[in-house]
């Protein structure tokens, strides 16, 4: 018994820190840049920050208002195939709405939430800028334009917007719907969920039992070929060595195929030819290296 409850102790204090993720707050530890361009040295960051300049066409403040996004990766889980997400992908507010973002990055790395768009006399590059590297938040605040538009809002780290992370904000009715917005808009590159893995890895293996024998008998004719300009250049006999050797089998391998089909195919039929090449060439580097530096010690 009392084994038992030491280790439900045990399971306690190490499960704790994973349970309760500590969220450091930037707030308060902002340096005012001038410009609206805050930042700390935890790496928090706000650009754009605007709570008292009422943009152009706006009488006074419509309403203020706030709220918290959080980002991260389980937020992308519920769309197949993205990598990372806002909690939320679209917000609307009313022209000239006095704006506070909390933003709460959820996950072990560095995320933004970045808006484009503004007018430029007021923000910097026409950029709302929050950005800090996670678990852990910040807030910063603008004031809308007027008018009807659509403003995207991505994270700007490499890849982070393809993989998911993007999302829209209409002021007033907005201007339209921005593309690929999981959830909201449809993909302009819609993922290709044809064809299961044990297919793939069977077309891969099934190019890579061929691809030696190719490669061998390929290079062959580059060794032999003359040196003078021929009509007839090595990279040509390649080429046709290639074509001749494979084309039975692309044949065979193609029949009931559509055009795409028979692309990917051919793509990756070169790209496993090219791979065993790099391999064969480091593998040889690898070696003559290996072999110099045992004779380098003795001469
Ligand atoms: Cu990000």
């Amino acid at each position: 018994m009392v084994k038992l409850l030491s280790a439900g102790v045990l399971i306690f204090l190490f499960s704790a820190p994973v349970l309760a993720e500590e969220y450091e707050d930037h707030s308060g530890m902002l340096m005012d840049h001038g410009d609206g361009h805050l930042m700390d040295m935890a790496g928090g960051m706000v650009m754009g920050q605007n709570a008292s300049t009422l943009p152009g066409g706006c009488d006074s403040i419509a309403e203020t208002k706030e709220i918290t996004v959080h980002a991260g990766h389980k937020h992308a889980e519920k769309f197949p195939g993205r990598m990372f997400a806002f909690d939320t992908q679209e917000f609307k507010f009313k022209p000239c709405t006095k704006l506070t973002v909390n933003f709460v990055n959820d996950d072990h790395i560095r995320h933004q939430w970045m808006m484009h768009g503004l007018p430029k006399y007021l923000y910097p590059k026409g950029m709302f800028h929050l950005e800090v590297t996670g678990p852990a938040k910040i807030s910063g605040t603008l004031i809308l334009p007027p008018g009807d538009k659509t403003y995207l809002v991505h994270c700007d780290i490499a890849q982070h917007m393809e993989k998911g992370m993007k999302a829209q904000l209409k002021v007033g009715n907005g201007d339209g719907d921005l593309p690929s917005i999981p959830g909201v808009t449809a993909y302009v590159i819609p993922d290709d969920y044809k064809g299961s893995l044990s297919t793939v890895m069977a077309d891969v293996l099934a190019a890579a039992e061929i691809a030696p024998t190719v490669v061998a008998k390929a290079t062959e004719p580059q060794l032999k070929a003359p040196k003078e300009d021929s009509f007839i250049s090595g990279v040509t006999v390649i080429g046709l060595a290639i074509g001749l050797l494979l084309a039975p089998f692309l044949a065979k391998k193609f029949k009931g195929m559509s055009a795409s089909e028979v692309v990917a195919t051919i793509f990756e039929l070169l790209r496993t030819g090219i791979e065993l090449v790099v391999k064969l060439l480091s593998g040889l580097v690898k070696l003559i290296m290996s072999n110099k530096n045992k004779i380098l010690p003795g001469s």
